[in-house]
């Protein structure tokens, strides 16, 4: 720093006596002797500051290789000193900003790197994969310290990967992930494991499917039926298979088409669910984690399935809303016509949680901030570092006390 410090001031003292005027200068033959001098001295200057240029941009690309092949750093932590908390500049590609939880994130993001004084610039995808790769591209062009970026979808990403590693730039992928796990094409992970919570949806389901088929107000041409679920069981001749009209008939709303969450969530709720012959899937829509979309989803289910719609599972709690508002319109009571599950854990989803009008919230926190910036000094100072950060997430259902709940915070 101070050499290129000195240095910017020695060319700045060489470029004012070279531009002197002519008059100040002087037309001697020792003026164009000094001048030839200085040129000399100007060439020389630039020489010297591009091999320095040269030996720190291969330093980082072989401490990064490094880091990227084993998470067990084999230097001394806090060696590469000049790389702490106050000089850490990190690129960090958000998808867009479809939800609260979306908006969420990148707050979280945001306020961790001002509490640590790292340098964050933040470029929105506006959901366009090519608009993502294109930041990337952007942030190797300037040498960023670390990438961040939360992936659209799972595929696509293995070229602008390999020129960030190429250019010895980490990447940590936040939030969603791309579909190859063991990848060394990024860094390391920090963020929800959507699969769990693909189960957890389905194992409140589950319970409460108890509840449901104990009643005999199951929606629609379910609810003439005068034998309860229990005594049609309990009838030795039966099976399961044998209740078609007692299924609990399922309509899913899922995210964007290709990404992880909506995979996993998808993978994680039919693993538990479609095993189980008391269930029927009546169809899935894409709202592509969108509120208006939630709302287009919900008044196609409403039309195509008349009264014979018992639990709606959404992916994300944006939807949710979107569906829930076209449930009231349509004069239905959301939580009681339709039993309802969702993922997030938004403040407004939880609030309706209390009203009764959702059954089930399955948590995913956005406020992987803290999480992140810590992961990126880990790798910058060359400490051990975990490759996959799951944060701990829970489920709120309308069996708890969410009296102590805390305020969401997005
Ligand atoms: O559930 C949804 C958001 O990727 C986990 O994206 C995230 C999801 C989240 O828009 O609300």
């Amino acid at each position: 720093m101070e050499f290129k410090r000195n240095g910017i001031a020695e060319i700045q003292g060489i470029l004012r006596t070279a531009l002197l005027p002519g008059k100040k200068r002087g037309k001697t033959g020792k003026g164009r002797i000094r001048l030839l001098c200085v040129l000399f001295s100007l060439l020389c200057l630039f020489f010297v500051l591009f091999l320095t240029g040269c030996e720190s941009a291969g330093k980082s690309k072989e401490k990064t290789e490094r880091n990227a092949d084993s998470i067990q750093s084999d230097s001394e932590p806090g060696e590469d000193a000049g790389k702490t908390a106050s000089s850490l500049v990190i690129g960090f590609s958000q998808l867009g900003s479809e939800s609260a939880w979306r908006l969420g994130n990148t707050l979280s993001m945001e306020r961790a790197a001002k509490d640590r004084g790292f340098s964050l610039f933040v470029e929105n995808g506006m959901q366009k994969q090519e608009n993502q790769i294109a930041s990337i591209r952007s942030f190797i062009a300037y040498r960023v310290d670390v990438i961040v970026f939360a992936p659209i979808v799972e595929d696509g990403w293995s070229n602008v990967l390999q020129e960030a590693k190429d250019a010895g730039i980490p990447v940590i992928m936040m939030d969603r992930v791309i579909n190859v796990m063991d990848s060394d094409l990024y860094t390391a992970y920090v963020g929800p494991d959507h699969y769990l919570e693909g189960v957890n949806a389905a194992k409140f389901l589950l319970k409460k499917a108890e509840e449901m088929l104990s009643e005999e107000d199951l929606s629609g041409e379910h609810s003439a039926d005068e034998a309860s679920s229990e005594a049609l069981l309990s009838n030795s001749a039966m099976t399961e298979e044998d209740l078609p009209d007692r299924k609990i008939r399922i309509v899913e709303m899922s995210g964007t088409e290709g990404s992880s969450p909506m995979i996993s969530r998808t993978k994680g709720f039919h693993d538990l669910i479609d095993r189980d012959g008391r269930f029927e899937l009546l169809e899935t829509l894409s709202g592509d984690f969108l509120r208006s979309k939630g709302k287009e989803c919900m008044e196609t289910f409403l039309r195509k399935y008349p009264d014979q719609i018992d639990v709606l599972y959404s992916h994300n709690d944006a939807m949710t809303l979107g569906a829930i508002e076209v449930m009231e319109a349509h004069g239905m009571k959301p939580g009681r016509d339709i039993v309802i599950i969702s993922v997030d854990g938004e403040q407004a989803a939880v609030d309706l949680l209390r009203e009764g009008k959702i059954n089930c919230v399955v948590e995913c926190s956005p406020m992987l901030g803290e999480a992140v910036m810590d992961l990126a000094e880990k790798i910058v100072t060359h400490q051990d570092y975990p490759r996959i950060t799951h944060p701990e997430e829970g489920c709120f259902t309308e069996y708890d006390d969410l009296s102590h709940l805390a305020p969401r915070g997005y």
